[in-house]
């Protein structure tokens, strides 16, 4: 029987939208239970998953009355809820920065390489290794920006000791550029960061291969 004292999470293991916001509720200590869509089989477009979700789109997060989508707004509410740990830095130009590479990731790279996207490009006709490298140069394009941008911050983080939001979007980004077959060698910063978060349980549980629709 379904938990209602729990907030409800519709994802899929490998999208990165909703792995930014797994790891936003495990680094708030939210417990929640997790419901999968599988993308890659469609279920986003099929009716039970639209009456959810009329935008077809994962993450989605349900709790009682309130249903919530796009994961910057989902993060945005969880740090409001739970305070603490904060997920952005207490002072107002390190935060509008933290926001600054955020977008730069939600906005810029990964509405670019999104499966409705790709799927697009298979239907007018783009080959597989064009639409790879097509992936593969908005990502090179956004993570030039943010190494940029790290290497004026302090480490390990991007905002020194303690993971923020900007970790928080990063961290799925790499994985999904590994996936695509980014080369990571001109990204130093961008490496450390990932290599920080691998060591903090909140990001590795929030893993792709650690969730139970993982195949
Ligand atoms: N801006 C949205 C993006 C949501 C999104 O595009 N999610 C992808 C997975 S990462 C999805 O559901 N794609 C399904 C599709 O393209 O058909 C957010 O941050 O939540």
């Amino acid at each position: 029987m379904a938990d209602t004292s729990k907030p409800i999470l519709y994802g899929y293991f490998r999208s990165t939208a909703a792995y930014r916001v797994r790891i936003a509720a495990n680094l708030k200590g939210v417990d929640v239970q997790h419901r999968y869509v599988h993308l890659r089989k469609g279920e986003q477009k099929g009716d039970q998953y639209r009456n959810v979700n009329p935008a077809g789109l994962v993450p989605y997060w349900v709790e009682g009355e309130l249903q919530l989508a796009q994961s910057l707004a989902i993060i945005d509410y969880l740090d409001e809820r739970y305070p603490d740990p904060p997920l952005l830095p207490s002072d107002s130009r390190s935060r509008a920065i933290c926001r600054e590479i955020s977008q730069v990731i939600c906005c810029d790279i990964h509405p670019i390489g999104n499966l409705r996207v790709l799927n697009r490009l298979i239907e007018i006709g783009v080959e597989d290794e064009v639409r790879a490298e097509w992936s593969r140069h908005w990502i090179r394009l956004g993570f030039d920006a943010v190494e940029a941008r790290l290497r004026r911050l302090p480490g390990p983080f991007a905002f020194g000791g303690a993971p923020s939001l900007a970790d928080i979007c990063l961290v799925p980004q790499v994985f999904n550029a590994r996936r695509f077959g980014v080369d990571l060698e001109p990204y130093r910063r961008i490496r450390e960061i990932d290599a920080a978060a691998a060591s903090v349980e909140a990001f590795a549980t929030a893993r792709p291969d650690r969730q139970a629709d993982a195949d």
